[in-house]
């Protein structure tokens, strides 16, 4: 456990708000249902994978005399999985604090270090004493989470064994849009062997793209966002104060370019590239970097040899021939598994690797700095997507840029200065203190995931809805996981996933940035939005990120 500041201490007697339904008696909270559902495509063969729990409907809660809900003592375990994302103590909180105003003696399991905590029974009862210093406080640390995909048959048949050993009447999975597949697997795998144990899901990433028509963001990219604000908004200030850096700065967000998006629109930098931009234009790398020296050429020209560019941590998934490259790397070395980890050295392993791929995806691979090539083959994490986190594409384009300025230099063309600087905001934005919206959102997850228990829903994600507005006028229910599924190409097979969503070019929060952008490259109109604040008056401390707004406000 983590030494608790002056600051944490007063944050942990912080009372979440929870949506006015959700604060009455559960005895008068009744669930309205909806119309049976669908999916987001492939339909046949998802209605043949989940052929227990395929269908389900929307859950509504109202207010209104409920005599089935379930009165008895409970057992819940939870577990934490993915990366970290602020909030995810609160969403523990909040499930104890409704378990046990439902009935004291129900009991709340944490299974530790992730979904391999339940494959292992690796947990510990989570009590008032454990769960009061964690109140309000950012971090997994309470339990841990952990990456492990449960897909072995031997994995489903441990997780039965040790659900029935414990006696866990419903588990509570909180993580982004694989482990929210995973949880729909566990869930019908469940319904299958006619176990009851329920399945809730709760949807978490920093990244910002487990959304939908029905879950309007995901925990934790309020605070993530707001801290990358920040600390860009102070690059920017720095920038204008030393005018003689250009900051390449890459934001985490592993698929999606949500983050770097929304810091755009909090900081106002010269560049923003989006990846889902890039996708749709087609843009190779060359273009991009062709995109980088225009700007700083034209800024050099009026004597600004300094800015601020934002790279998103997908970039590189986004460039047509790195997106050709990466899935023809995911599928050899999901092939070829075995024998890639008997190689020891990196060489060798590229080596094998060329053997696999075609001529030019051999040439762009060796056209690569070393390190850049050697990042693109480093192991698939346990859903087989590649590492971003680990690729340091700002290093790659700031060398590109160089060069190009360098030969533009010798033309005439380019009479500038340039020194750059390389940045990477990502684990510094995943365990901040969550936001008073993050503080509040998950509390009103966690506990709104016991109601669906209560009531005896599962393979569903807890949702609360309403969230440009007061927590008291958020909506709470359930939305069916099925319903947000496809069908994707993961280590070289089809499978079932939530669909994951990407920065929409036709939405609200693009349309904005780049209405601007074309001015933010060549005039300054840096913003330094501050650090997250906690107390003082509510147009601050409760502000909600631009994108949550764009989205979603009538206005
Ligand atoms: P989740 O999707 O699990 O929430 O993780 C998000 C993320 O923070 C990405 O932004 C990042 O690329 C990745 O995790 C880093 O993973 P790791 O923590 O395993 O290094």
């Amino acid at each position: 456990m983590v030494e608790l500041s002056e600051l944490q201490q007063e944050r942990l007697k912080h009372k979440p708000q929870l949506p006015a339904i959700l604060k009455n008696k559960f005895s008068l909270i009744k669930p309205k249902t909806g119309k049976k559902t669908g999916s987001k495509s492939d339909e046949k063969k998802l209605q043949e994978i989940f052929k227990n729990t395929f269908g389900k409907p929307i859950i509504t809660f109202i207010k209104g005399k409920n005599n089935n809900i379930n009165k008895n003592p409970i057992n819940v375990g939870v577990v934490l999985s993915g990366g970290q994302a602020a909030g995810g103590h609160n969403v523990i909180c909040g499930i104890f604090d409704a378990l046990k105003k439902a009935n004291k003696k129900s009991k709340l399991i944490g299974f530790l270090g992730g979904p391999s905590g339940i494959i292992e029974n690796k947990l510990k009862e989570l009590t008032k004493d454990i769960i009061d210093k964690y109140r309000n406080t950012g971090g997994f640390d309470m339990i841990g989470s952990g990456r492990t995909k449960i897909e072995t048959e031997e994995q489903f048949e441990k997780t039965k064994i040790n659900v029935i050993k414990n006696k866990i009447d419903a588990l509570v999975i909180i993580g982004g849009d694989d482990s929210n597949t995973n949880a729909a697997l566990l869930a019908e795998y469940f319904a299958k062997e006619k176990m009851n144990t329920q399945v809730i899901g709760i949807p978490k990433t920093i990244d910002g793209d487990l959304k939908n028509e029905e879950i309007e963001t995901s925990f934790g990219f309020d605070t993530a966002v707001k801290i990358y604000s920040e600390l860009t908004g102070n690059i920017c200030r720095d920038v204008l104060s030393a005018k003689k850096y250009w900051h390449f700065i890459r934001l985490m967000g592993r698929s999606a370019s949500h983050i770097t998006l929304e810091v755009a629109l909090q900081t106002n930098p010269n560049i923003a590239l989006i990846g889902e931009e890039v996708l749709q234009n087609n843009w190779t790398l060359s273009k991009i970097v062709d995109y980088i020296c225009d700007a700083i050429i034209k800024r050099a020209e009026l004597g600004k040899n300094y800015g601020v560019i934002l790279v998103p941590e997908g970039l590189i998934e986004f460039i047509p021939e790195f997106k050709e490259l990466i899935k023809n790397l995911n599928e050899i070395m999901a092939k070829n598994e075995d024998e890639l980890n008997k190689i020891e050295n990196t060489k060798d392993k590229k080596e094998f690797i060329y053997s696999k791929l075609n001529e030019s995806l051999v040439n762009l691979m060796k056209s690569l700095p070393d390190e850049i090539s050697s990042q693109l083959i480093l192991d698939r994490d346990p859903h087989g997507n590649v590492v971003v986190s680990q690729i340091e594409t700002e290093k790659l384009l700031i060398e590109m840029v160089q060069k190009k300025l360098k030969e533009m230099k010798k033309q005439g063309i380019y009479k500038g200065k340039f020194a750059a600087i390389s940045h990477f905001f990502g684990y510094e934005g995943r365990c901040g203190f969550p936001s008073n919206f993050d503080a509040n959102y998950t509390y009103a997850l966690g506990y709104n995931a016991v109601l669906l228990i209560l009531n005896g829903f599962t393979s569903y994600m807890s949702a609360i809805k309403n969230l440009t507005e007061q927590p008291k006028k958020w909506n709470a229910g359930g939305i069916p996981l099925t319903m947000m599924m496809n069908i994707e190409r993961r280590k070289g097979e089809d499978k079932p996933v939530i669909k994951k969503a990407l920065v929409d070019l036709n939405a609200k929060p693009f349309k904005v940035f780049s209405a601007l952008r074309d001015e933010l490259k060549i005039e300054d109109k840096y913003i330094s939005p501050g650090p997250i604040q906690y107390f003082g008056p509510a147009k601050i401390v409760d502000r909600i990120t631009k994108t949550l707004k764009y989205e979603r406000s009538k206005r």
